[in-house]
């Protein structure tokens, strides 16, 4: 289980981006995963959302958020993700149910490499709102959100 959003965030350091790992309650009829929000979900979650049937070739995102915090699952088939906080740039890979990666304000993020069969639930603390959204590299970089706001140190 993973730590309430108290424990998640409550330290003093802006969380970025976390890899969080769901427990999956499994018997002889095969298994399932309770995502509590508050629990397993460090937020309260006000909307859920999922991309699939992207192309193979296709890229989505390639935006940042000013507040909004999110957990992206890929609940079937795979993708990529890369995360940008300006001073550093990391790929993952969603290709577990049992896998979520949480998502602070201030990432910049792309999605990519979706499989044919790709589900990608989202889990977003807002609903949503397009001001919000930061869609402009430069203007990403020049915003100061993430380091430069006083995140120097903060967890992945
Ligand atoms: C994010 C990544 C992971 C809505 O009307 N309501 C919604 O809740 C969402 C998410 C989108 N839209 C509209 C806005 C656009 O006209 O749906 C259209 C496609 O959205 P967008 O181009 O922003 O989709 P992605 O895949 O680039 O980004 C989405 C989320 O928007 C974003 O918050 O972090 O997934």
């Amino acid at each position: 289980m993973m730590p309430a959003e108290g424990a998640f965030e409550g330290e003093g350091r802006k969380l970025l981006w976390r890899v969080l790992h769901f427990d999956p309650i499994a018997d002889s009829r095969g298994s399932l995963i309770s995502l509590e929000f508050g629990a397993a979900v460090p937020f309260f979650a006000k909307r859920v959302y999922y991309i699939y049937a992207t192309a193979p070739e296709v890229r989505r995102g390639a935006h940042a958020h000013r507040a909004l915090r999110q957990v992206m699952v890929a609940v079937h088939g795979s993708c990529k993700v890369v995360l940008d906080d300006r001073s550093r740039r990391e790929v993952f890979e969603l290709r577990s149910c049992e896998t979520g990666l949480y998502l602070g304000p201030g990432v910049w993020r792309e999605m990519y490499d979706f499989s044919p069969d790709c589900v990608l639930m989202v889990l977003a603390s807002e609903h949503y709102e397009e001001a919000d959204y930061i869609r402009n590299y430069d203007d990403f970089l020049a915003m100061g959100l993430g380091r430069s706001s006083g995140d120097e140190g903060a967890e992945r």
